[in-house]
């Protein structure tokens, strides 16, 4: 058994952190070789002291920037006061909180779950059971329609919609009922329905795909397909919604409201998860006392959290400043001469840089730490530019300046 050697008088060493976390931890990720200990608005440090500009944001978890003080304070008092005492009683936070955001968004109901994946699996089951019982499919023949490239999840459900063979690799058989059909493409979805269609599911802008936007209008004529044909739209807003792509939803580009939503990542503020289900009224109806739940979903402390994340984002403009730092960013990105640059995708603070097939984004990312500017590949070729929605021109121009050494 590998006796720890005493961490107070060892030298702070990254290779030794690395050493323990690939020692006992499963090897389901491939970090960059940088070992993290502190985090500050748009700035992360590692354990040598090297400061970097954190151009992740925890997959845009951490929206409003690392261990935002507000949002830290909200969380201690609450954590010294309440945290987690189950669905089965009432606290004085949820309700608050799940009135807010049905406000803000302009949905009727909102369920609360923990993470992303949760939220999701919450909107197939509500899209199965009003199916069911709304749209009198015959029972167990619900179809729910996803994209190809899509991204909601790690759950077996959620890879069972998945067309990247390594999310599904190894774990089959997968549920029925599941269909894919091509991005991007409306009259794709129109042919993909029948009168078991229960749902359509879709990202506004395919972040995990490699920051791909569809076409102006491609929302809104599936909107239309939907309603004509009785299929409930759900948007996965989990990584566009909350301001990052300019609007307070991504969906909200084409003008659309769609049946249902699912929010997560920067609703916890970067500091604990939190999720929701969203949903018109007769959606959400469908869910009865004891269907459905979650030991941790609605905890007054995630509530707690939520609220002022929301109040956060509102009060401090974020959604406003993604819009416009981001149209900055993406300017500066583009005056960037190099040809390993192919393209430069995004909407709001949601950035894809495509790179040159024959040369290995984990490179320049690998440079790019070297230069104080923290990101990772998607895909391998999309180096993904989501910095929390704080962050200034400025530091921009810091990260545009380490761009310029390093493609
Ligand atoms: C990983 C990226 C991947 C999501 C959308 C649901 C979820 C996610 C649109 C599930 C989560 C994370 C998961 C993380 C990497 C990251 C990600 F797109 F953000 F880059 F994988 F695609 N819908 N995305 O993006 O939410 O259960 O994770 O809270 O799994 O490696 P979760």
């Amino acid at each position: 058994m590998y006796v720890l050697p005493d961490l107070r008088n060892l030298k702070l060493m990254t290779n030794h952190f690395i050493e323990i976390e690939h020692l006992s931890g499963a090897r389901n990720y491939e970090p960059l070789p940088v070992v993290l200990t502190r985090g500050e608005g748009v700035y992360v440090w590692d354990d040598a002291g090297n400061r970097y500009i954190d151009m992740m944001s925890a997959y845009s978890a951490v929206s409003h920037g690392h261990c935002h003080p507000r949002l830290v304070k909200v969380l201690q008092e609450q954590a010294a006061k309440l945290t987690i005492v189950s669905r089965a009683f009432y606290t004085d936070k949820l309700g608050i909180f799940l009135n807010q955001v049905c406000k803000l968004t302009g949905f009727d109901k909102a369920l609360p779950m923990n993470t992303g994946a949760e939220a999701v699996e919450t909107a197939l089951k509500a899209a199965r059971k009003w199916a069911y019982t709304v749209k009198k499919v015959a029972n167990d023949k619900a179809e729910i329609i996803a994209c190809e490239g899509n991204f909601h999840g790690r759950t077996i459900a959620i890879v069972g919609m998945s067309t990247i063979p390594q999310y599904r690799e190894g774990f089959g058989p997968f549920p029925p009922g599941l269909k894919i059909i091509p991005y991007g493409n409306a009259d794709e979805l129109e042919k993909a329905i029948t009168p078991n269609t229960a749902a359509f599911l879709v990202e506004p802008i395919k972040g995990e795909g490699g920051i791909i936007i569809p076409p102006a209008g491609y929302l809104k004529a599936c909107a239309e397909i939907c309603k004509k044909h009785n299929v409930l739209m759900i948007c996965d807003e989990i990584q566009t919604g909350l301001g990052r792509t300019g609007k307070l939803l991504a969906c909200q580009h084409d003008n659309i409201h769609p049946d249902a939503i699912v929010l997560g990542k920067a609703l916890g503020g970067g500091l604990l998860p939190v999720s929701l289900f969203l949903a018109r009224e007769e959606v959400m109806a469908v869910f009865t006392p004891g269907d459905h739940g979650s030991t941790f979903g609605g905890n007054p402390l995630a509530a707690a959290v939520g609220k002022a994340a929301l109040d956060v984002l509102i009060e401090e403009n974020l959604i406003e400043r993604a819009a416009s730092i981001g149209n900055y960013f993406q300017e500066q990105l583009r005056s960037i001469d190099s040809p390993l640059i192919k393209d430069v995708r995004g909407k709001g603070l949601l950035i894809g840089l495509e790179i040159d097939p024959d040369y290995p984004a984990r490179d320049i990312c690998i440079r790019l730490l070297k230069h104080g500017v923290l990101t990772k590949e998607t895909h391998k070729t999309v180096i993904r530019f989501a910095p929390p929605l704080i962050i200034t021109k400025e530091q921009i121009d810091v990260a545009i300046t380490a761009l310029r050494a390093c493609a």
